[in-house]
């Protein structure tokens, strides 16, 4: 069939399935944009490229779908790039689409030219840049089964303007082979059979799972090997929502600002089994220090996370739900199922005595009380996503998540800004459930004006946001190694948030009490705007506990 190079990329898109674009147009890639006007495949207009990846990216974590964003060449390609990074050092899949200056252009800094290959090459998984109409079908299927597979991640296709105009006999392929990428790998049953045996006779078993689990959709293999042995399971941020975190065995977060139980936990761990998590420096506090008393089993997809970060004594390189299968049933065939140890009593002793703690702290407007309700008044398969800052860690410790892919946030990257697009990416993937993105104002006011696109797009979705006034997890920081030293975090009383989302035409609330935060929040629930709710918190307070970068995690402060 004989096409433009714009028409072929769009049909390729829509033979993946493509629901949705996110993007914001120019020059370089009107042709493509011109085609899409003719497409079932919906454009969500941006304010600025950076919220488009965000958005591509969000969608994909709430619907194990791609994402999709788009940009014209140069500044609005660059635009893309923290977006890209962001769900790079998340794994999650993206394809983003630029458009390139002209082939007889490229290298000679023509108008808006920028070397997207070169800038996005670190940050992707595999960038294209297809020089003939007839190579885009399959540097489709190619760039999306690449982003979809193995270890998710974004790919970038850059593609020239001349070649979205020109136009060729095209063909598309149903599959695609790439040249040395493997995506089959299965646990290998001799290991399988090993690490149950360490499993089955370790007495202090604990499970640390990543987002590998989220991204294999493995939590059920996960809660059933956990509840076969009586592990306790602790999270990475990223994994946090594998397993229920009421759950008895749930122990919540690890790493700097983990849970205690975590935390402490860890240290007297005999067996440590890592599910699809890196050991990201976040995660483990000190290296060398990191669980010390235990054998560690490792899966995970990637060979390249086999023993990067910390060494392991038995690795299995496998999609984390074939494995955690193969595990349960290997492990059930010699183990009964474990009533109660010591190990496990333990743990729920030191659950019962930390609930009682936290449920005393005195003031009212407080992060944690309102993270607390906030769970209370939103049904469990709400999503909720987060900026980064205080406000991340305040929700990752207090707010439980009970489902996985229900809790959205930047975590390699710790990207400001990512929250609140990243929940209109996600309630775009699924309408029929709530949204609410926790923020900071600091956060919020990177990409605020994808206030804009959620208004015009009918996308509503809540943003609650912890209003310190200030970069306030940079504010903790220089009140706790800094001697209080201020610089550069005050951010003022500007802007007025309630005036800003009306401004927008969103709905504005600002709350001072506990009771009217819930009322504000079962009605953002109801409305059909996206709401903005201004919570003013003191700018004093800190997330805690903490353990300072650098630090073992039994360093705790708080
Ligand atoms: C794009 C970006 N710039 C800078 C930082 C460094 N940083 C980390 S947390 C933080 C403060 C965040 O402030 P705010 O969004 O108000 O949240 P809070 O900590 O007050 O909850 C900053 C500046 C970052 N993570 N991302």
């Amino acid at each position: 069939m004989r096409m433009s190079g714009a028409k072929a990329l769009v049909e390729s898109l829509e033979k993946e399935r493509v629901e949705v674009i996110f993007g914001l147009p120019g020059g370089a890639i009107m042709p493509v944009y011109d085609v899409l006007l003719d497409s079932k495949v919906r454009h969500i207009l941006v304010r600025h490229e950076q919220s488009a990846a965000h958005m591509a990216d969000g969608y994909a974590r709430a619907s194990r779908k791609t994402g999709v964003c788009m940009a014209t060449s140069g500044p609005g390609a660059t635009n893309l790039i923290t977006g890209i990074a962001t769900a790079h050092l998340d794994s999650s899949p993206i394809v983003a689409i630029t458009g390139q200056v002209s082939t007889s252009q490229i290298g000679l800094d023509a108008f808006q030219e920028a070397d997207m290959i070169g800038i996005a090459s670190p940050v992707t998984k595999y960038s294209f840049q297809p020089r003939r109409v007839e190579d885009i079908p399959v540097t489709v299927k190619k760039a999306f089964h690449i982003a979809s597979t193995g270890r998710p991640g974004p790919v970038l296709i850059d593609l020239p303007k001349d070649i979205q105009m020109d136009s060729a006999e095209v063909e598309f392929p149903m599959k695609v082979e790439v040249r040395g990428y493997r995506t089959d790998y299965k646990p290998d049953p001799e290991k399988i059979g090993l690490a149950a045996e360490i499993l089955a006779n370790s007495e202090r078993p604990l499970i640390l799972a990543g987002g590998g689990v989220i991204l294999s959709d493995a939590s059920e293999e996960l809660q059933k090997v956990a509840e076969t042995i009586l592990a306790p399971v602790a999270t990475s941020l990223m994994g946090k929502g594998s397993i229920p975190e009421d759950h008895p065995l749930s122990i919540g977060i690890i790493g700097m600002h983990g849970s205690k139980e975590a935390n402490r936990l860890i240290y007297e761990a005999d067996t440590l089994l890592a599910v699809g998590c890196r050991f990201s420096d976040r995660t483990t506090g000190k290296l060398d220090e990191f669980c010390p008393a235990s054998k560690v089993i490792h899966i995970d997809i990637d060979p390249a996370e086999i023993g990067k970060n910390r060494c392991v004594d038995l690795a299995i390189i496998s999609d984390a739900k074939m494995a955690l299968e193969a595990l349960y049933r290997a492990l059930t065939k010699t183990l009964t199922e474990k009533k109660d140890t010591a190990w496990s009593r333990k743990l729920k002793e030191m659950k019962e005595t930390n609930n009682v703690k936290t449920e005393n702290s005195g003031r009212d407007l407080t992060p944690p009380k309102i993270l607390k309700e906030l769970r209370r008044v939103l049904p469990p398969e709400a999503i909720v996503t987060t900026e980064v800052g205080q406000n991340q860690m305040w929700a990752s410790l207090y707010f439980k998540v009970l489902k996985p892919r229900t809790f959205i946030t930047s975590g390699g990257f710790g990207c400001m800004g990512y929250g609140f697009p990243a929940s209109i990416g996600a309630k775009t993937a699924i309408p029929n459930v709530p949204v609410v993105d926790v923020a900071g104002d600091g956060s919020f006011m990177m990409t605020e004006n994808s206030l804009a696109t959620s208004v015009t797009e009918n996308i509503p979705v809540t943003v609650i946001i912890l209003n310190n006034r200030m970069l306030g997890m940079v504010a903790q920081w220089q009140r706790l190694f800094y001697n209080r030293r201020y610089s550069a975090v005050s951010l003022g009383d500007v802007p007025d948030f309630q005036k800003l989302a009306e401004a927008y035409g969103a709905e504005g609330l600002r709350i001072g009490s506990v009771e009217e935060f819930s009322r504000a929040v079962k009605e953002s629930l109801k409305s059909e705007v996206t709401t903005v709710i201004d919570v003013p918190i003191d700018p004093e307070e800190n997330v805690l506990p903490m353990v300072p970068a650098g630090y073992s995690l039994k360093d705790v402060i708080g």
